[in-house]
């Protein structure tokens, strides 16, 4: 914990908190990073004034900040320098498109793989680190928190098809678009529009700075994705794009978290899972 008033409230797991903590890092923000479960999240996030039940939330004082893309603003904007200021011309559209192709069907394919048939697989991941009586409190909602969410995120019998094809068909263009080499999705340096995309491809790509994805068990089907994705241009960059531009979090970790994913990379390839935090949660 650090003596900060900051803190930005996440699921261990979700790909859009990852794009919010990014945004905080990037911008070397001093935060405390506070992580509930799924279901009791719906009280706690009305008990501290936010709008609507989703997280991320930043809580700066008395100030509430709820969802990414308002997180990016708001770091944008307690950002001290110019020249690292993640809203530039032409990488909202990219992060708008992002967010509701990318960050909506990576998250209903996995589910769709995970929830129904092995609810155990997510919930270490869902629930990581959370407080000892969150967690308590989560376990016990949990067989309800499992049905809400194959509700909310459209979990059926064909659900895990239609989003794998929709995002293949999303990985082509992407791919297509890299065809030209460009090293940053808008313009000629590194903006939302990258952490964006980045941040909700990274269950998929499985940068080595996010061992969270390493420690979350998959399906037969998800590690075939896995595989099957993961020498596309787009995959190869996302690792790339944590690699150049998602180093505070990763700087900060001790050497034998460093070596944790390293060896799983190395030594099990897709079937590994590694232990360090990519932030400070
Ligand atoms: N557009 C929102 C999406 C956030 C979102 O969908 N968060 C999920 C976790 S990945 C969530 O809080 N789900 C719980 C709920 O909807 O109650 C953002 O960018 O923050």
């Amino acid at each position: 914990m650090t003596n900060t008033n900051t803190s930005l409230i996440t699921f261990g797991i979700s790909h859009f908190c990852e794009k919010a903590r990014w945004a905080l890092d990037w911008h070397d923000i001093d935060y405390n990073e506070i992580s509930w479960p799924p279901g009791l999240h719906q009280i706690l996030s009305k008990r501290c004034g936010a709008k609507r039940a989703t997280l991320p939330i930043v809580r700066d004082g008395e100030k509430v900040v709820q969802g990414s893309d308002a997180i990016i603003d708001w770091a944008d904007a307690q950002s001290k320098n110019p020249s690292r200021q993640l809203t530039k011309e032409g990488s909202r559209e990219i992060e708008e498109r992002a967010d509701s192709i990318i960050g909506w069907h990576v998250r209903r394919l996995a589910y769709a793989e995970i929830i129904p048939r092995f609810p155990q697989y997510a919930k270490p991941g869902l629930f990581q680190n959370a407080s000892r009586t969150h967690r308590f409190l989560g376990d016990m909602m949990w067989p309800v928190t499992r049905r809400l969410i194959m509700q909310a995120y459209g979990v059926t019998d064909t659900a895990a098809a239609e989003s794998r094809s929709i995002l293949e068909v999303e990985l082509d263009w992407r791919d297509e678009k890299l065809g030209d080499g460009r090293p940053y999705l808008a313009g000629d340096s590194f903006r939302r529009a990258d952490v964006a995309v980045a941040s909700l491809l990274a269950p998929f790509a499985r940068p080595p700075e996010m061992p969270v994805y390493y420690e979350m068990s998959l399906t037969d089907d998800l590690k075939a994705d896995c595989i099957r994705w993961q020498s596309r241009p787009i995959m190869r960059w996302v690792r790339n794009q944590y690699k150049s531009n998602r180093l505070v979090g990763w700087l900060e970790l001790d050497p034998l978290h460093c070596f944790v994913p390293l060896a799983n990379i190395w030594g099990r390839g897709l079937e590994s899972t590694g232990g360090a935090k990519a932030a400070r949660s």
